[in-house]
């Protein structure tokens, strides 16, 4: 749904701004959340973001997760305009309700830019450092707080289920063209166990990630050459380091954009693999199991996996998850994940040897 700019600055009042918002535009690239970028009448920028509901079904306990890890981050840090903040409403609530649907409101971060292109390694080392970093941070935090967002999110068994229901129930009529594609799905259906079965098991241990820790979820500033502020909290929840590692990895190391239609611009960079592991594994590496450095680089293919399988469901499903801005594009979006998946697949004992290594400070 478009949301009238006027309706948005109407919202945008509701928020305890320092003076009231005057203008404001569509603003990011993201695939859920509708993002404004709003202007107070004293020159301060915030961010206004209309909450998927459709996606995050309980506002009270997402905004609950925010709030509180956004204020665990805050008070360690001393640069506090760098940390994400939840501006409440006049009322003090962390979300406001209009007839349009749940709005929230941040701090607009300036010091640092979501990076939209295929990234140099060096601007995919910093991402990785971020991310590491985040992970570090929250390391103490205490995960009896966090509600799941969104239930089952990295549980690739279900998502397989569900992949499955929309090939059999072929809502939008499109099985038939993408016969190739739910092939690849099937053939690898052993992926979808790997970690769910281990987190079961014990032999890796739940931890508090980020879960969608693609690039341009973490601000960069480009001048400085550091990272300056994870971003897009909506899906931080008890899961496995790998899946953190993993997005990092699918979201960076292509040589093509996620929606490339062009396959043959489409490959999985090492080199980029090799700095998003160093910058990733260097940071939070100390603290992790044996196990957990040992497998990390499957997390890449397994994410790569999922998220393929994922947009080819919604494609299967008629295109009701993911923001889409051309016909098919759910579908292009599926097909380079696949062709990652299979460039991957013939470089494991690359991708083990690297973030292994990086893990134990021996590379
Ligand atoms: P989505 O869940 O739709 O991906 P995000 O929270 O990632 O939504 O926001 C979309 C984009 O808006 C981000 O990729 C980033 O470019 C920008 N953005 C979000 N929050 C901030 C912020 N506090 N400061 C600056 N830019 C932001
Ligand atoms: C979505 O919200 P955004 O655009 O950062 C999705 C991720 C996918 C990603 C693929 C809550 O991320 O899981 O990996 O698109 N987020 C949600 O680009 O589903
Ligand atoms: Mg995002």
């Amino acid at each position: 749904m478009e949301n009238n700019l006027d309706r948005i600055l109407n919202i945008a009042l509701n928020f305890e701004t320092g003076a009231a918002v005057v203008k404001g535009a569509r603003y990011g690239n993201g695939h859920i959340n509708d993002t404004y970028k709003v202007t107070a009448a004293d020159g301060t920028d915030y961010i206004l973001q209309r909450i998927n509901d459709n996606v995050f079904t309980n506002v009270a306990e997402l905004m609950e997760n925010i709030v509180g890890v956004t204020e665990y981050i805050a008070s360690a840090s001393n640069v506090k305009d760098e940390c994400l903040r939840v501006i409440p409403t006049k009322e003090g609530s962390a979300w406001f309700k209009a007839p349009e649907g749940y709005f929230r409101m941040y701090n607009f971060i300036s010091a640092g830019i979501s990076i939209e292109t295929v990234p140099t390694a060096e601007e995919l080392y910093l991402s990785a450092v971020g991310f590491g970093r985040f992970q570090k941070a929250l390391d103490g935090y205490p995960v009896e707080k966090l509600y799941d967002s969104i239930p089952d999110f990295h549980n690739t068994m279900k998502r397989y289920e569900r992949f499955e229901i929309a090939v059999a129930a072929d809502k939008a009529g499109r099985a038939g063209e993408v016969r190739a594609e739910i092939d690849f799905v099937r053939s690898r259906s052993a992926y979808a166990g790997e970690v769910v079965g281990a987190l079961k098991n014990g032999e890796l241990p739940l931890r508090v990630t980020h879960n969608d820790t693609k690039l341009n979820n973490v601000l960069i500033d480009l001048k400085g050459k550091r990272p300056v502020t994870v971003i897009d909290l909506d899906t931080v929840m008890r899961g496995s380091i790998l899946y953190d590692f993993g997005d990092g990895v699918r979201s960076g190391a292509s040589t093509g954009a996620e929606d490339e239609r062009d396959l043959t611009k489409v490959s999985f960079s090492k080199e980029r693999y090799e700095a998003f592991a160093k910058g990733f594994a260097g940071e939070a590496g100390e603290r992790l199991t044996k196990t957990e450095k040992s497998r990390l680089y499957f997390g890449a293919i397994l994410m790569t996996y999922e998220c393929g399988m994922r947009f080819l469901t919604d494609y299967l499903e008629g295109d009701v998850y993911f923001k889409l801005h051309r016909p098919g594009h759910n579908l292009d979006r599926a097909l380079t994940q696949f062709k990652l998946v299979e460039d991957m697949e013939k470089e494991r004992t690359f991708m083990r040897d690297a973030a292994e290594g990086y893990a134990n400070g021996a590379r």
